[in-house]
Formats: structure tokens, sequence, C-alpha cells
């Protein structure tokens, strides 16, 4: 029987900070699994080095359900983004390693190919409505069939979701940004530039908004509503989700879609919102929500009550997961869409293979596992970075949520 021999935890920061989980079997197969938490990057590298490498060693690598459950159950404490992304490592990193074994990429482990190609979403910004039209137009001509559309709220000296450098990257500082947020100025401003979206461009593409969990239910509600005719894809944490009830209020209210889910990592953080019909789509993603194996449960479950994945897809989870990522979007039936931001330069010296990009739509790779390969030398170049994501601050100095 073939075992785990090795598992070595892989930091490296080539345009941002990633953490890297590779498991070695007895026959010399390796696999890998993202453990990256932006902003809490060595939690998870010590969850992973301290406490769960010593449980792997000599365990066999084809029994992924039964190492998930060993590694929940048997470590009493329960849930939590630190422990769900350290299982999600692992399991990712198994699953990596049972479709190399098998020659068959993860896609045709899990059902194979439910669809041709996977609709992404990537991220137009603009530091004001004109730069962001320029934005939008960008990302037409480059053959997104669905945009993102965020600008910075005048007056609100960098608020969030507007790109700086080449990439989006919210966590750009040694210690916390802390920035202006005006509830007020955003609720007013954000449906004229939406508008202004559609009036240029029409209606022949998805737009999607983020409200970044800005808002108080009733707030949302109002915001929703007043985008009704821009007709959103969806509008993405409209407030934040710890109380899944309060989604009931915003439902009640609007017919633009709701979409949640990045910040969550297990299937209970989700139930009552898709049990209970209070959202459209599921934002949980493999890093964070526990793997592959636990995603595929989430996104079961969400299908009995017609609720489609729009994955996370940020560039702070690193291309292990969006390898992953797409195996499960391509094969689950209730897939929506995937986000997909690009990556540094850099990134991609590190990270070799993974998903290919063309006129909208992702394809996973066709090589056996996930098809992502990690090029040790490379990433010695690029050292851990410590970065902060911004906090958000009223414009009375309270902490507001980012
Ligand atoms: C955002 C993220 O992609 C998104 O929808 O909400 O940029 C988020 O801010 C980061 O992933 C946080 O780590
Ligand atoms: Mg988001």
């Amino acid at each position: 029987m073939s075992t785990i021999e090795r598992a070595e935890v892989l930091v490296t920061s080539p345009g941002r900070n990633y953490v890297t989980l590779r498991i070695t079997t007895s026959d010399g197969v390796t696999g890998l699994g993202d453990a990256t938490l932006n902003g809490r990057e060595l939690a998870v590298a010590s969850y992973l080095r301290d406490h769960l490498v010593p449980l792997l060693i000599g365990r066999d690598p084809a029994r992924i359900e039964d190492t998930w459950q060993y590694l929940y159950r048997g470590a009493y404490w329960r849930r939590g983004p630190v422990t769900m992304t350290a299982i999600a490592a692992v399991d990712t990193a198994l699953w990596d390693i049972k479709g190399k074994v098998a020659g068959l990429p993860v896609y045709q482990l899990l059902g194979g190919r439910a669809r041709d190609g996977v609709l992404v979403y990537s991220h137009a910004s603009g530091e004001d409505v004109p730069a962001l039209l320029d934005d939008v137009a960008r990302f037409r001509d480059l053959g997104y069939r669905a945009i993102r559309a965020q600008a910075a709220v005048p007056g609100i000296a960098g608020s969030y979701g507007v790109r700086h450098g080449k990439v989006y990257e919210p966590a750009a500082t040694a210690l916390p940004d802390e920035q202006p947020w005006s509830t007020e100025d955003y609720l007013d401003f954000a449906p004229t530039y939406l508008r202004e979206v559609r009036e240029r461009f029409g209606f022949g593409f998805h737009l999607l908004h983020d409200v970044h969990h800005r808002l108080s239910p009733i707030e949302a509600a109002r915001f929703g509503k007043a985008v009704e005719d821009c007709r959103l894809f969806w509008m993405e944490d409209p407030t934040p989700a710890e109380n899944q009830e309060a989604f009931r209020l915003i439902r009640s209210h609007t017919t633009t879609p709701i979409a949640v889910g990045e910040a969550l990592s297990s299937i209970w953080d989700v139930q009552h919102l898709i049990t209970e019909q209070l959202i459209d789509y599921v934002r949980t993603t493999v890093v964070h929500a526990g793997g592959i194996s636990h995603l595929r449960r989430i996104f079961d479950l969400a299908a009995l009550y017609q609720v489609r994945t729009g994955s996370h897809g940020a560039t702070d989870l690193s291309p292990v997961t969006l390898a992953a990522a797409v195996h499960v979007d391509i094969s689950v039936p209730n897939f929506g869409i995937q986000e997909y931001m690009g990556y540094a330069d850099e990134t991609a010296e590190v990270f070799h293979g993974g998903p290919t990009y063309a006129g909208g739509i992702l394809l996973p790779s066709e090589e056996p596992g996930l098809g992502i390969e990690y090029d040790d030398e490379a990433a010695e170049k690029f050292p851990y970075d410590p970065r902060y994501l911004p906090v958000a601050r009223r414009l009375d100095g309270s902490v507001h949520d980012w």
C-alpha cells in the first residue's frame, strides 16, 4: 500500500503571500493544496506544520473522505476559517494525488463535464466613473461575458474594491491601512455608476457588484431596490452573514439576486441561507471551506434549493485553488459563475499550469490531477512578506465591517 511519506508547508510571496501544502507518497506521487488565509497566513501554516502533518505521515493517501472526517471530527474543535483552510489543503492535495494515480484530471473523478466551460467574471474598477467605464470597456474587449464594477466613492479616500496596481490586491500594507467609510455617500453614489455602465454598454453581458458587507439589512434592501433596473447578476455580501436570518429582510424587499459565502467556511455557516432560499449564489470556495470534498457537499445542498455556485476567486486564493475550483465548477449541476482576477506575473513563475482562459470562459487542465505544479527554485526568490487587509472606520471614527 502506498502511504503518505512527506507533507511540506511552503510559504512564498510572488506578488502576494501564498501557503501551499505538498504531500508526497511512498510511490513518489505529489499533490498540492492551497492553505492561504489572507492576512492570517502563518496561523494556517502552523496548524498544518505543528498539528496536521504529524497525523498524515503513514496514512493511506487514497482515503480522502476518511482523512477529512479524521481531521474534522477528530479535532474536537469545530469549523472556523483556520481549521477549515488547513483541512482544505490536505483534502485538495489528496484529490490531486488521486487524479495523478488514476491518470485522470480531477473533474473526471467528480463525474466529468456537466458543461463545456466555466463562465467567469473579472473586476473592473476606477478611481472615478470615467476610469471605471474605460476599465469595463477593456474587459469587454478581452471577451469577458461577466464583469464586476466598483468605483471609489467621491470624498472617501481609498474606498474598497478599486485596483491600484496591475492586479487588485487589498492586503497592501505592513500594518492595516485605516480607510474612511460613509454608508450615506455610498448609497447615493453606487446606483448611479451602475446605471451609467448599463447606459454605455447595454445589457448584453452580466454585471456584478460587491457591497463587501458594508450595509445593514434595511440599507441593503434599499440598495437592491435602487439597482433593480440595472438587472445585476448579483449584489455580493450586502450585509455580514453571521446572522443568516438577516437576509430574509433584504429578500422581502428586492428581486436583485444575492451572493454570499466568501468569508464562510462550512456547510453549517450557509445552511439557513440555502435551505430558506435567502440567497441565489453561494460563494464558498475550495480553500476556505474544507476542500473539494466539503465544497461539493455545500453545492449539493444548494442544488436542492435552486441556489447556484459562485466561488470566490480573488488573487489571495492561490492558482492551486483556482485550478481545483474549475474542476469542481465544470462538474457540478448547479454551477453559476466563477470569480477570476488573474495573477501577478511573479505568481506564474512559481505556479505552472492551471486552467486556460478564452472568451470569458475557463477550461480545466487535461493533465492528471489538478494540473498545477509548484516551482521550488522560483518560490525561494519570494520570501514571506507580512501584509494586512485594510480596516474601515465610519466618519465618526468607529470601526465598520470590511
Ligand atoms: C473580494 C475579495 O473578491 C472579492 O469578492 O471580496 O477581494 C476580498 O476582499 C479578499 O479576497 C479578502 O481576502
Ligand atoms: Mg467579495
